[in-house]
Protein backbone atom coordinates (compact mmCIF):
# COMPACT_ATOMS: atom_id res chain seq x y z
CA UNK A 1 0.00 0.00 0.00
CA UNK A 2 0.98 3.70 -1.23
CA UNK A 3 1.41 5.88 1.87
CA UNK A 4 -0.78 9.04 1.89
CA UNK A 5 0.79 12.35 0.72
CA UNK A 6 2.11 14.94 3.28
CA UNK A 7 -0.62 17.06 3.46
CA UNK A 8 0.00 20.75 2.20
CA UNK A 9 0.95 23.64 4.57
CA UNK A 10 -1.87 26.37 5.18
CA UNK A 11 -0.11 29.72 5.48
CA UNK A 12 -1.44 33.39 6.10
CA UNK A 13 -0.10 36.15 5.55
CA UNK A 14 -1.81 39.11 7.12
CA UNK A 15 -0.52 42.89 7.91
CA UNK A 16 -1.89 46.38 7.67
CA UNK A 17 -2.58 48.55 4.66
CA UNK A 18 0.41 48.67 1.94
CA UNK A 19 2.62 46.39 3.87
CA UNK A 20 3.30 44.42 1.12
CA UNK A 21 1.19 41.02 1.49
CA UNK A 22 -0.34 40.50 -1.99
CA UNK A 23 2.98 40.97 -3.58
CA UNK A 24 4.88 38.90 -1.17
CA UNK A 25 2.22 36.55 -1.54
CA UNK A 26 2.62 36.39 -5.46
CA UNK A 27 6.08 36.32 -5.31
CA UNK A 28 5.97 33.37 -2.43
CA UNK A 29 3.68 31.41 -5.31
CA UNK A 30 6.09 31.63 -7.95
CA UNK A 31 8.90 30.69 -6.08
CA UNK A 32 7.25 27.51 -4.38
CA UNK A 33 5.57 26.65 -7.94
CA UNK A 34 9.19 26.77 -9.38
CA UNK A 35 10.54 24.15 -7.13
CA UNK A 36 7.87 21.77 -8.07
CA UNK A 37 5.66 21.96 -5.48
CA UNK A 38 1.83 21.82 -5.53
CA UNK A 39 0.45 25.22 -4.30
CA UNK A 40 -2.30 27.47 -4.66
CA UNK A 41 -2.87 31.30 -3.66
CA UNK A 42 -5.94 32.55 -2.36
CA UNK A 43 -7.17 36.04 -1.14
CA UNK A 44 -9.72 37.96 0.92
CA UNK A 45 -11.68 39.38 0.43
CA UNK A 46 -12.16 36.75 -2.61
CA UNK A 47 -14.78 39.61 -4.81
CA UNK A 48 -15.20 37.27 -7.87
CA UNK A 49 -18.23 34.96 -5.75
CA UNK A 50 -21.62 36.49 -5.20
CA UNK A 51 -20.40 37.14 -2.01
CA UNK A 52 -17.56 38.84 -2.41
CA UNK A 53 -19.86 41.27 -4.95
CA UNK A 54 -21.25 42.40 -2.25
CA UNK A 55 -18.06 42.85 -0.18
CA UNK A 56 -16.68 44.87 -3.13
CA UNK A 57 -19.87 47.28 -3.26
CA UNK A 58 -19.48 47.65 0.49
CA UNK A 59 -15.96 48.28 0.43
CA UNK A 60 -16.43 51.31 -2.53
CA UNK A 61 -18.55 53.21 -0.93
CA UNK A 62 -21.38 51.91 -3.29
CA UNK A 63 -23.52 50.31 -0.33
CA UNK A 64 -24.22 50.48 3.18
CA UNK A 65 -24.84 47.71 5.51
CA UNK A 66 -24.86 46.99 9.24
CA UNK A 67 -21.22 46.50 10.75
CA UNK A 68 -22.80 42.84 12.00
CA UNK A 69 -24.28 42.04 8.14
CA UNK A 70 -21.39 42.88 6.32
CA UNK A 71 -18.94 41.09 9.02
CA UNK A 72 -21.08 37.87 8.44
CA UNK A 73 -20.29 38.06 5.14
CA UNK A 74 -16.62 38.20 5.32
CA UNK A 75 -16.45 35.35 7.43
CA UNK A 76 -18.73 33.71 4.75
CA UNK A 77 -16.61 34.62 2.12
CA UNK A 78 -14.00 32.26 3.87
CA UNK A 79 -16.80 29.66 4.63
CA UNK A 80 -17.78 29.20 0.84
CA UNK A 81 -14.31 28.20 0.14
CA UNK A 82 -13.50 26.30 3.55
CA UNK A 83 -14.15 22.62 2.24
CA UNK A 84 -12.12 23.20 -0.80
CA UNK A 85 -9.22 24.39 1.35
CA UNK A 86 -9.23 21.70 3.62
CA UNK A 87 -9.31 19.13 0.23
CA UNK A 88 -6.45 21.37 -1.29
CA UNK A 89 -4.50 20.36 1.89
CA UNK A 90 -5.13 17.18 2.43
CA UNK A 91 -4.11 16.52 -1.26
CA UNK A 92 -0.65 18.28 -0.38
CA UNK A 93 -1.29 21.51 -1.92
CA UNK A 94 0.65 24.26 -0.24
CA UNK A 95 -2.73 26.78 0.38
CA UNK A 96 -0.87 30.64 0.40
CA UNK A 97 -3.60 33.02 2.11
CA UNK A 98 -3.60 36.94 1.73
CA UNK A 99 -5.33 38.07 4.55
CA UNK A 100 -7.41 35.89 6.57
CA UNK A 101 -9.85 35.43 9.81
CA UNK A 102 -7.55 38.05 12.10
CA UNK A 103 -7.86 40.75 9.47
CA UNK A 104 -11.97 39.79 9.78
CA UNK A 105 -12.01 40.25 13.49
CA UNK A 106 -9.96 42.94 13.87
CA UNK A 107 -10.70 45.73 10.70
CA UNK A 108 -14.55 45.60 12.26
CA UNK A 109 -14.07 45.71 16.10
CA UNK A 110 -11.81 48.49 15.20
CA UNK A 111 -15.12 50.16 14.20
CA UNK A 112 -15.80 50.52 17.92
CA UNK A 113 -19.12 49.49 17.33
CA UNK A 114 -20.26 49.08 21.09
CA UNK A 115 -22.16 45.68 19.89
CA UNK A 116 -19.25 44.02 17.98
CA UNK A 117 -16.59 43.18 20.42
CA UNK A 118 -13.46 41.24 19.15
CA UNK A 119 -14.73 38.29 20.60
CA UNK A 120 -18.02 38.82 18.97
CA UNK A 121 -16.00 39.79 15.59
CA UNK A 122 -14.38 36.18 16.46
CA UNK A 123 -17.13 33.85 16.81
CA UNK A 124 -17.98 32.50 13.16
CA UNK A 125 -14.22 32.18 12.46
CA UNK A 126 -14.50 29.27 15.19
CA UNK A 127 -13.57 26.11 13.17
CA UNK A 128 -11.96 27.39 10.08
CA UNK A 129 -8.98 25.58 9.08
CA UNK A 130 -6.48 27.37 11.75
CA UNK A 131 -3.21 28.40 9.27
CA UNK A 132 0.38 26.05 10.41
CA UNK A 133 2.21 29.61 10.26
CA UNK A 134 0.46 33.10 10.31
CA UNK A 135 3.42 35.78 8.70
CA UNK A 136 2.16 39.02 9.62
CA UNK A 137 4.03 41.77 7.66
CA UNK A 138 4.58 44.74 10.10
CA UNK A 139 5.15 48.19 9.28
CA UNK A 140 5.22 51.97 10.47
CA UNK A 141 2.72 54.25 9.40
CA UNK A 142 5.32 56.49 8.29
CA UNK A 143 7.32 54.01 5.57
CA UNK A 144 3.53 52.87 4.69
CA UNK A 145 2.43 56.42 3.69
CA UNK A 146 5.53 56.42 1.29
CA UNK A 147 4.32 54.12 -0.47
CA UNK A 148 1.09 55.89 -1.41
CA UNK A 149 -1.19 57.45 0.30
CA UNK A 150 -4.75 56.23 1.47
CA UNK A 151 -7.10 55.16 -1.34
CA UNK A 152 -11.00 55.93 -1.50
CA UNK A 153 -11.93 52.59 -0.12
CA UNK A 154 -13.73 52.22 3.20
CA UNK A 155 -11.31 51.69 6.28
CA UNK A 156 -8.78 53.64 4.69
CA UNK A 157 -8.28 56.39 6.72
CA UNK A 158 -5.36 56.67 9.50
CA UNK A 159 -7.36 56.32 13.06
CA UNK A 160 -8.99 53.03 11.80
CA UNK A 161 -5.71 51.74 10.68
CA UNK A 162 -4.21 52.48 14.43
CA UNK A 163 -6.81 50.49 15.93
CA UNK A 164 -6.27 47.73 13.60
CA UNK A 165 -2.58 47.80 14.41
CA UNK A 166 -3.55 47.45 18.44
CA UNK A 167 -6.03 45.08 17.74
CA UNK A 168 -3.73 42.83 15.39
CA UNK A 169 -1.75 42.26 18.44
CA UNK A 170 -4.47 41.72 21.07
CA UNK A 171 -5.80 38.99 18.55
CA UNK A 172 -2.55 37.35 18.10
CA UNK A 173 -1.99 37.41 22.02
CA UNK A 174 -5.29 35.21 22.12
CA UNK A 175 -4.47 33.09 19.67
CA UNK A 176 -1.18 31.80 20.79
CA UNK A 177 -1.54 28.41 19.28
CA UNK A 178 -1.87 30.15 15.54
CA UNK A 179 2.05 30.01 15.03
CA UNK A 180 2.66 34.10 14.69
CA UNK A 181 5.29 35.05 13.36
CA UNK A 182 5.99 38.60 13.12
CA UNK A 183 8.57 40.18 9.99
CA UNK A 184 9.44 43.98 9.54
CA UNK A 185 7.91 44.54 6.11
CA UNK A 186 9.34 47.99 6.28
CA UNK A 187 12.47 46.98 4.49
CA UNK A 188 13.60 46.24 0.64
CA UNK A 189 11.17 43.83 -1.10
CA UNK A 190 14.06 41.14 -1.50
CA UNK A 191 15.33 40.93 2.62
CA UNK A 192 11.54 40.33 2.95
CA UNK A 193 10.92 38.14 0.61
CA UNK A 194 13.76 36.45 1.37
CA UNK A 195 12.18 35.84 5.33
CA UNK A 196 9.17 34.90 4.30
CA UNK A 197 10.63 32.38 2.15
CA UNK A 198 12.86 31.06 4.95
CA UNK A 199 10.11 31.03 7.33
CA UNK A 200 7.67 28.97 4.88
CA UNK A 201 10.03 26.39 4.35
CA UNK A 202 10.65 25.74 7.64
CA UNK A 203 7.18 25.46 8.32
CA UNK A 204 6.61 23.10 5.76
CA UNK A 205 9.62 20.71 6.95
CA UNK A 206 7.73 20.77 10.22
CA UNK A 207 4.56 19.65 9.09
CA UNK A 208 4.89 16.60 10.53
CA UNK A 209 5.09 17.64 14.37
CA UNK A 210 2.48 19.55 13.41
CA UNK A 211 -0.01 17.06 13.07
CA UNK A 212 -3.09 16.98 10.99
CA UNK A 213 -4.97 20.67 10.30
CA UNK A 214 -6.11 22.02 13.22
CA UNK A 215 -9.36 24.59 13.37
CA UNK A 216 -10.10 27.99 15.42
CA UNK A 217 -10.98 27.70 18.52
CA UNK A 218 -12.81 30.23 20.81
CA UNK A 219 -10.81 32.95 21.57
CA UNK A 220 -12.27 33.26 25.48
CA UNK A 221 -10.45 29.84 26.50
N1 LIG B 1 -11.14 43.25 5.41
C1 LIG B 1 -12.12 43.16 6.40
O1 LIG B 1 -12.63 44.17 6.88
N2 LIG B 1 -12.54 41.93 6.82
C2 LIG B 1 -12.02 40.78 6.31
O2 LIG B 1 -12.44 39.68 6.71
C3 LIG B 1 -10.99 40.90 5.29
C4 LIG B 1 -10.59 42.14 4.88
C5 LIG B 1 -10.40 39.64 4.70
C6 LIG B 1 -9.62 45.25 1.54
O3 LIG B 1 -8.60 44.28 1.64
C7 LIG B 1 -10.13 45.61 2.92
O4 LIG B 1 -10.90 44.55 3.47
C8 LIG B 1 -9.05 45.88 3.91
C9 LIG B 1 -9.34 44.97 5.10
C10 LIG B 1 -10.75 44.58 4.90
N3 LIG B 1 -9.21 47.26 4.32
N4 LIG B 1 -8.30 48.03 4.57
N5 LIG B 1 -7.60 48.81 4.80
P1 LIG B 1 -7.62 44.00 0.42
O5 LIG B 1 -6.74 42.88 0.84
O6 LIG B 1 -8.43 43.82 -0.80
O7 LIG B 1 -6.80 45.30 0.22
P2 LIG B 1 -5.49 45.74 1.00
O8 LIG B 1 -4.79 44.59 1.57
O9 LIG B 1 -5.82 46.89 1.86
O10 LIG B 1 -4.63 46.30 -0.03
P3 LIG B 1 -3.26 46.50 0.02
O11 LIG B 1 -3.19 47.91 0.35
O12 LIG B 1 -3.34 45.68 -1.17
O13 LIG B 1 -2.04 46.00 0.77
P4 LIG B 1 -0.88 44.97 0.45
O14 LIG B 1 -1.38 43.82 -0.31
O15 LIG B 1 -0.32 44.76 1.77
O16 LIG B 1 0.25 45.72 -0.43
P5 LIG B 1 0.80 45.42 -1.91
O17 LIG B 1 -0.29 45.66 -2.89
O18 LIG B 1 1.58 44.20 -2.00
O19 LIG B 1 1.85 46.63 -1.97
C11 LIG B 1 1.42 47.99 -1.87
C12 LIG B 1 2.44 48.90 -2.60
O20 LIG B 1 3.70 48.87 -1.92
C13 LIG B 1 2.73 48.44 -4.04
O21 LIG B 1 2.93 49.59 -4.82
C14 LIG B 1 4.03 47.65 -3.90
O22 LIG B 1 4.79 47.65 -5.09
C15 LIG B 1 4.73 48.42 -2.80
N6 LIG B 1 5.65 47.59 -1.99
C16 LIG B 1 5.43 46.32 -1.53
N7 LIG B 1 6.50 45.89 -0.80
C17 LIG B 1 7.39 46.91 -0.80
C18 LIG B 1 8.70 47.07 -0.19
N8 LIG B 1 9.26 46.12 0.55
N9 LIG B 1 9.31 48.26 -0.36
C19 LIG B 1 8.72 49.25 -1.08
N10 LIG B 1 7.51 49.16 -1.70
C20 LIG B 1 6.85 48.00 -1.54
MG1 LIG C 1 -3.35 43.39 -1.02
Amino acid sequence: MQAPPQRGALIVVEGLDRAGKSSQCESLYQKLQQSGRAVKYLRFPDRTTAIGKMIDGYLRCQSHMDDHAIHLLFSANRWEVAHSLEEDIARGTTVIVDRYSYSGAVYSAAKMNPALSLEWAWTPEIGLPQPDLCLFLSISPEAAAQRGGFGVERYENAALQSRVRELFQTIFRLQQSGNIRTIDAGRSFEEVAQEVEISVLDCIAGLDAIGPLRRFQSITH
